[in-house]
């Protein structure tokens, strides 16, 4: 797969990944979740194959500054964390991006709270929920795992230890993101944020983020080293005080340089329940490459409520060996991939299935 990504196009990429990486018969088949229903199913990852090192995957169009900003540092010989902090601070900052940091949706009040976590392959980590008011949010992460002796800040405090860190704070919302929130509170008939479902999704739902798109992080340096990274304004319009997956450490991302990494988008509560980045991760080090241990998570989600194959969730994962993945429950994710002397490229996600 090297060679292809070297050379074609990311649609082709994407549709070589797709063809070579048909890997549900096998996995369903052998996995924890097996069994004669599970076996008739045909599931697909994009396994990008072993690229070798340095590396830098991200999720979502915009991941494509991400992995950028983060390869820039690593081909100067930079350290992972700085990577992973740059390039999703790139994010972070462009107002155009309304799912993280600046110009991010806000939530049914019109707050714009922020989620993010920050995790090196030796397990230290840091990470802020419901931070307002700074748009760097992997920043102020880093700080916690860095400057503190704890893994999380919350609210009102964290912003509280960001600003005596010396962070700015700053208005969050654009005239963009003020007009979009406008426009929802105006619409009659809107759903209740955090209502309970009376019935699981019947209908197909869209495959992409829909406004909501997670910026998460894997590197890879030349010497092994490894680091994560997730930074979100979450689910637009949530309930205010709700917290995802992205903030929680094996949910939203995990990594341990001695297996792998594994980051999350989606529907945060869906990835939550399964613990969905650690699950890869163990799944890699259980013997499994990252594409069939994505394999294994989207099938145990899928599995865990009613309609979950219609509620968007996707992964993006990393072997210490350099074998690169990304699956998504349903079609329209895209992942970010710059790896040796590539510039970034974006690929067509399939969904699992189909
Ligand atoms: C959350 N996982 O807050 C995030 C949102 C997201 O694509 O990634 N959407 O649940």
């Amino acid at each position: 797969m090297a060679d292809h990504i070297s050379r074609r196009g990311f649609i082709e990429i994407a549709a070589a990944g797709a063809a070579s990486a048909a890997i549900g018969g096998h996995v369903l088949a052998n996995g924890p979740l097996g069994g004669q229903e599970k076996a008739a199913q045909r599931g697909r990852v994009l396994d990008l194959g072993k690229v070798g090192s340095p590396i830098a995957l991200s999720t979502w169009k915009h991941g494509a500054l991400a992995s950028r900003g983060a390869m820039e540092v690593l081909r100067q010989g930079g350290r992972v964390l700085d990577a992973i902090e740059k390039g999703i601070n790139l994010v972070e900052l462009d107002p155009t991006v309304d799912s993280v940091g600046l110009g991010g949706l806000p939530n049914e009040a019109g707050d714009v709270e922020l989620d993010a976590a920050i995790m090196a392959g030796d397990l230290r980590c840091g990470a802020v929920l419901a931070l307002r008011d700074v748009a760097t949010a992997i920043s102020v992460a880093r700080r916690v795992m860095e400057r503190t002796r704890h893994i999380q800040l919350v609210g009102a405090n964290a912003l509280q230890f960001a600003l005596a860190q010396g962070f700015r704070r700053q208005d969050l919302l654009t005239p963009a993101s003020r007009a979009a929130w406008e426009k929802w509170k105006s619409t009659p008939g809107r759903p209740v944020p955090g209502q309970v479902e009376k019935s699981p999704p019947e209908k197909e739902k869209s495959g992409d983020g829909g406004g909501h798109d997670t910026v998460s992080a894997l590197v890879l340096d030349a010497g092994g080293r490894m680091a994560a990274g997730c930074s979100t304004s979450g689910l637009a319009w949530k309930m205010a005080g709700r917290v995802g997956d992205s903030p929680i450490i094996g949910a939203g991302l995990y990594c341990d340089e001695k297996v792998g990494a594994a980051a999350a988008t989606g529907i945060g509560e869906e990835i939550l329940r399964v613990c969905g980045s650690f699950l890869i991760v163990e799944g890699m080090r259980r013997g499994l490459g990252p594409a069939a241990a994505i394999a294994e998570a989207l099938e145990r989600i899928a599995n865990s409520q009613p309609g979950n194959r219609l509620r968007q969730v996707a992964f993006i994962a990393l072997s210490r060996a350099g074998e690169a993945a990304a699956g998504a429950m349903r079609p329209g994710f895209l992942a970010a991939f710059a790896g040796g002397d590539e510039k970034e490229r974006l690929v067509e996600v399939p969904g699992y299935w189909g």
